[in-house]
């Protein structure tokens, strides 16, 4: 007989927290039956298979090889939470199926990524297996991987593929806010606790993406030509723009500073009319090759959708476009 149970666990990044798993004879398992039956798996540093399923005696977690499965298994489900009662969609596919989870992938591999095939998320434990790529952004981010593939499909190159990824980092940055976690909270930051850079800087910044030293801030002829991850980067600052507005803004302790191309001003919208916004536009507008401008369309038709078109909403959507140089 199986029971769905409120375990906790100690994670790396987000302190105590709580764990929907599934009692399985005497013992609890990292399977969360109130969420698709999304698993976790212990890959033992192995880069192959689906590993073992984490189970503990008690249903309390981490210490150990648990830890950074805590900080996989609470990622999922805040996403999935995240995407269920904000956005409406009950799972990747929307089909009340969960995915699963594996962490301890490799020996020192610094990355985190979503396989369509296993269908599946997979973290490495970074350098010196010290830094888990398991934060709550970066899971989030990774299963945005699988909705995306699910809905609009953004191919994986050129401007499309920076929409793509852009669209994990928005949707990460959402989800983060969302947890409202006390030990991470939200922020436009992307990977700020895995330390990937050895010196505490996060790995993208939305508010003024070229501060990571390689992403874009504006749209340009030649953005299809750089790599997914720093072609999101006008995308990212569309997003920070239409949430919050250009300028100097300190949100949460964290001080933002957002540039615009033609030195417009912008009024931000706010986060959640935003994210609904781009949800829309991915789900409905949205194809496997929309690049930037055509994500100004879609984004237009989405607003216009969900509030009018001589709405404020509409008027900023076109502003915050126009502030990165996609007329
Ligand atoms: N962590 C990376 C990402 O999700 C993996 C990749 O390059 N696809 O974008
Ligand atoms: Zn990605
Ligand atoms: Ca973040």
């Amino acid at each position: 007989r199986e029971a769905i149970e409120t375990g906790s666990g100690t994670s790396t990044y987000s302190g105590k927290v709580p764990l929907t798993t599934t009692k399985s004879g005497t013992s609890f398992q990292l399977t969360d039956s109130a969420r698709g039956g999304h698993k976790t798996y212990d890959l033992n540093q192995g880069s192959s298979g689906t590993g073992s399923l984490y189970t503990d005696a008690d249903d309390v977690w981490g210490g150990g090889r648990q830890t950074a499965a805590v900080d996989a298994h609470y990622g999922a489900a805040v996403t999935w939470d995240f995407y269920k009662n904000v956005l409406g969609r009950s799972g990747i596919k929307n089909d009340g199926k969960g995915a699963y989870s594996r962490v301890h992938y490799g020996d020192s591999y610094v990355n985190a990524f979503w396989d369509d095939d296993c269908f599946c998320m997979t973290y490495g434990d970074g350098e010196g297996n010290k830094n888990p790529l398991t934060a709550l952004d970066v899971a989030a981010h990774e299963m945005t991987h699988g909705v995306t593939s699910a809905t609009a499909g953004l191919n994986y190159s050129g401007e499309s593929g920076g929409l793509n990824e852009a669209t994990s980092d928005i949707f990460g940055t959402a989800a983060e806010f969302y947890a409202k976690n006390a030990t991470d909270a939200g922020d436009y930051l992307i990977g700020e606790k895995i330390n990937i850079n050895g010196d505490g800087t996060p790995l993208r910044y939305m508010d003024k993406p070229s501060k990571d030293g390689a992403s874009k801030d504006y749209w340009s002829s030649s953005l299809g030509n750089t790599d997914v991850h720093f072609s999101s980067g006008p995308a990212n600052h569309f997003y920070y723009l239409l949430s919050e507005g250009s300028g100097k803004k300190t949100i949460d302790g964290v001080t933002y500073d957002s540039p615009t191309y033609n030195n417009s001003k912008v009024t931000g919208i706010g986060r959640d009319k935003a994210t609904k916004i781009w949800y829309k536009a991915l789900t409905t507008y949205f194809t496997s090759t929309t690049n930037y401008k055509a994500a100004r369309a879609g984004t237009l038709k989405a607003t216009a959708d969900l509030y009018g078109s001589t709405s404020t909403e509409y008027k900023t959507v076109a502003a915050a476009w126009t502030a990165i140089n996609v007329k």
